[in-house]
């Protein structure tokens, strides 16, 4: 119950609004605070944990103040909100990247310093809140730190899982899962809203309601309670602070005292913990049917709620719900939030009593959907009676809109009935499917792309009968980015104080147009000498790290070749390896002088394979295999040295990004649909050797094709070769022929365990067509090697590389999201 306002509330909004001091001694005394009184220590038991907590807390004081300004401001203003709905939101960790927003990070230090601590090891106590699998996830969370510096309001809704992205563990070189318990420790960047709760239904029974034609209720003995946690985005140099709101079970009000009386305690607690597992865990994103059911509910749970919130946020502006459009876009981040339009369709039909069409016209308006891959095994799909019973209303409201829809496309297109089976909703399979991807197209008034190439291909492909029967002004291209923030001023701060040296300030880190300037200094010879000393100095780092994960000691002076991100078939990191194992058989056929004059190398792999997929496990297992082989021999030394780091996540990545000389993004042409640390690696000084596709395609045109090595066959090319390989063996090239010899020699160890990776090549069809691009490969290795022994033409592409990728800061695209599909501004929060 708010209470009516009083003239205290003046006082209270002018002691909430002025903005903690931000000198020393307020520092010191709120982080003092924070280590006596929220976690009770003494002078003599602080630890690095607890100076961690401690000054986390003391941030989150400041960043929470700034949300409530922020949020007061938006109501206040009424200020048209974006909604980015995620089931993932991969953010690493925070402390760092809110100390450099807020500027305080030297005040920080010094005040720990103080205490007895260095700021490196304090932030290294922050665990990464891991709730993604890999780039559409930290695409999220690079959206809304982007929405928050830009001053865009913007939230993000999402689900707190108990358990993030599992640890990786190398055990025996294969891949061993652990659960991420990330919440063990207190979480200072969440701020938990009990107040903000929502019934979410499951199953149950439909009631027509009498005099209507569209208008149901409801009924279900089974209800959840979805509740929110908050938290902080901090914006970098300005006061608005964005949200990112997770909702999580509350389970408290589902205990059975009555069974726990009767000795029933499993019973007493049952209903506990069948609501509690919907937020438990983070699902892979590679196992489609596993827990299909408990996914769907998920999903729904996280839709629910999340649509309630914003309904609810809307009325309270006291404006009809015609014009919800006006006030709130939604963004669907691939097809897990679907579910949220036949929810607002519910909320709309049955809450609120709204006839049908103009419920339609208000979800049409407001939704907009993001595609993120082609691949067939990623679309997601749910069995018709699977979602009958679980949400039968829904089940309802997406028969009513493929109806609708499927009348409209015959009116269109008469007597085509292929068509009418072909962009049915709800797919004609034993049993009948609901094809998500097909809803999202249909409920949103945009659809897009995250690179230009993949714009195109939905468009001749999943969408082409959408854009016959739709238009093809619906299909819109938006090029993924990554925030410079974290992506190079907190995880590079050698290279950044030289862009900030060259630029005259630090304005680049919000406006990465600035980085251009650097092309003037391309010429300047004690420029181009630290620009290379700033690459050493990350390389000697990532090196202290590889030694500290992995034991293994590499040399900072070797060219640091890195292919990082989920292990998956497409991504081809079996074809990396294949080439390090024929370079090796290279190098032990050579004399000791001959090799003494090739060029030392590091391969460094990193990358989690979902833990159902087997494939992509042996792939860990042989990469592995191969590093303890050649790692152990005195013959090769430095020459080549072959590393999997453990373990990858955003704070690995912050390690391993910087330090690269050459990054691999070599999927299959067609198959990747952006990728988004091609273009981290490049916004660092790195090199990128990869193939014709997703945004390495953009990332050339902008660098110059002298900045870039690719190699390999064409999209348009790939489903003639797949075709013939479909029917005829491949006939692997010699170098390719030496690395399958090498293996079924045992030189790795057992044969027997890598025969399947070498028949997924010659005997299952070669889908990813590593025998077709192995020679272009190898050539383009080549090529790199050469490149990089000159040493001048090499920091001269680093350098250039840098000025020229502004277009692929996250600012970029979240401008051109607000712009063309959301309708929203900025707005620089002011008292
Ligand atoms: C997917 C696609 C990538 C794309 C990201 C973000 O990544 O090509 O860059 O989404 O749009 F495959 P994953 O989540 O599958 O890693």
């Amino acid at each position: 119950q708010a209470k009516t306002p009083t003239r205290e509330d003046t006082e209270f909004r002018a002691y909430s609004h002025s903005e903690i001091a931000r000198d020393a001694a307020t520092i010191k005394n709120s982080v003092v605070m924070h280590l006596t009184a929220t976690f009770l220590r003494t002078p003599a038991s602080i630890d690095s944990t607890h100076a961690y907590l401690a000054s986390a807390f003391s941030v989150r004081d400041r960043l929470l103040q700034r949300w409530n300004l922020t949020n007061e401001f938006h109501d206040r203003i009424g200020a048209k909100r974006v909604y980015y709905m995620s089931l993932e939101f991969l953010v690493g960790r925070t402390f760092d990247n809110a100390l450099l927003a807020l500027q305080l990070r030297d005040e920080y230090a010094g005040v720990l310093g103080d205490v007895g601590f260095r700021l490196e090891d304090v932030i290294d106590e922050e665990r990464d809140a891991a709730l993604g699998n890999g780039g559409l996830g930290r695409l999220a969370a690079c959206y809304v730190d982007s929405l928050a510096c830009m001053n865009y309001p913007g939230w993000g809704y999402g689900l707190r899982y108990r358990y993030g992205m599992f640890q990786q563990q190398i055990i025996n070189g294969y891949q061993v899962e652990a659960p991420d318990c990330w919440l063990d420790t207190p979480n200072p960047w969440e701020f938990p809203r009990p107040d903000v709760t929502y019934p979410v239904k499951f199953y149950g029974r439909l009631e027509h309601v009498p005099g209507s034609a569209h208008r149901y209720r409801w009924v279900s003995d089974v209800v959840y309670d979805a509740m929110a946690f908050d938290m902080p985005v901090p914006g970098y140099g300005t006061t608005n602070v964005g949200n990112i709101r997770l909702w999580s079970c509350k389970t408290n009000g589902l205990f059975d005292l009555n069974k726990f009386n009767a000795g029933d305690y499993a019973g007493a607690t049952g209903g506990q913990v069948a609501a509690q597992i919907l937020t438990d865990v983070l699902y892979p994103n590679d196992n489609t049917n596993e827990g299909k059911e408990l996914r769907l509910r998920q999903e729904y749970l996280f839709c629910s709620a999340t649509l309630q919130d914003i309904v609810a946020r809307f009325k309270r502006t006291g404006r009809p719900l015609s014009e919800l459009p006006d006030m709130a876009a939604i963004q669907l981040n691939d097809t897990h939030p679907t579910l949220g339009i036949p929810e607002l369709m519910r909320i709309l039909l049955d809450d609120e009593g709204l006839e049908w069409d103009e419920a339609w016209d208000i979800t049409t308006r407001t939704f907009a959907f993001t595609n993120h891959t082609v691949l067939p095994e990623a679309m997601e799909k749910w069995p018709v009676p699977m979602m009958d019973r679980i949400l039968p209303r829904h089940m309802g409201i997406i028969y009513d809109i493929n109806l609708f829809f499927l009348q409209r496309v015959e009116k269109q297109f008469p007597d085509d009935r292929g068509l009418l089976r072909d962009i049915s909703i709800i797919e004609e399979s034993s049993p009948q499917q609901v094809r998500m991807a097909f809803l999202a197209c249909v409920g949103s008034h945009r659809v897009n792309g995250v690179a230009a190439i993949h714009s195109d291909i939905i468009k001749q492909s999943i969408f082409k009968d959408f854009v016959r029967v739709m238009g093809e002004d619906k299909f819109v291209n938006k090029t993924n980015g990554v925030a410079p923030r974290r992506w190079m001023n907190e995880c590079n701060p050698a290279m950044s104080e030289l862009i900030t040296e060259v630029v005259g300030d630090r304005s680049w880190i919000n406006d990465l147009s600035k980085v251009r300037a650097l092309e003037a200094r391309v010429d300047d010879e004690a420029f181009r000498r630290r620009w290379w000393a700033a690459k050493q100095a990350n390389k000697r780092r990532l090196a202290d790290y590889i030694l500290a994960t992995t034991g293994i000691r590499v040399s900072p002076d070797a060219l640091f070749d890195v292919q990082a991100k989920r292990i998956h078939e497409y991504k081809r990191q079996l074809m990396n390896i294949l080439s390090v194992i024929y370079r090796y058989h290279r190098l032990k056929e050579m004399a000791p002088a001959e090799r003494a004059r090739e060029l030392p190398r590091v391969v460094v792999f990193a990358g989690k394979a979902a833990a159902g997929y087997w494939v992509a496990k042996q792939v860990i297992k042989l990469i592995n295999a191969v590093a303890e082989v050649v790692n152990a021999d005195d013959e090769i030394g430095d020459v080549l040295k072959v590393v999997f780091v453990p373990d990858y996540s955003v704070t690995a990545a912050e390690h391993i990004v910087p330090a690269s000389d050459i990054s691999q993004h070599i999927s299959t042409a067609g198959t990747e649909a952006s990728g988004t640390s091609n273009m981290k690696f490049v916004l660092n000084g790195g090199i990128i050797l990869g193939t014709v596709d997703g945004a390495n395609i953009e990332i050339g045109e902008e660098v110059g094709e002298e900045q870039i090595f690719f190699f390999g066959c064409l999209a348009h090319e790939v489903a003639d070769f797949r075709h013939y390989l479909r029917f005829h063996q491949p006939k692997p090239d010699p170098a390719l022929q030496t690395a399958f010899d090498m293996i079924q020699r045992g030189t790795f160890g057992d044969a027997h365990i890598f025969q399947p990776l070498i028949d997924s090549i010659l005997r299952g069809g070669d889908v990813y067509l590593l025998s077709v691009d192995f020679p272009s490969y190898i050539e383009a290795h080549k090529a790199v090697e050469e490149a990089y022994r000159h040493r001048d033409d090499w920091v001269t592409k680093s350098i250039l590389s840098v000025a020229r990728m502004a277009k692929f800061s996250s600012d970029r695209a979240i401008q051109e999201y607000a712009e063309e599909i959301w309708n929203i501004e900025p707005v620089p929060v002011v008292e």
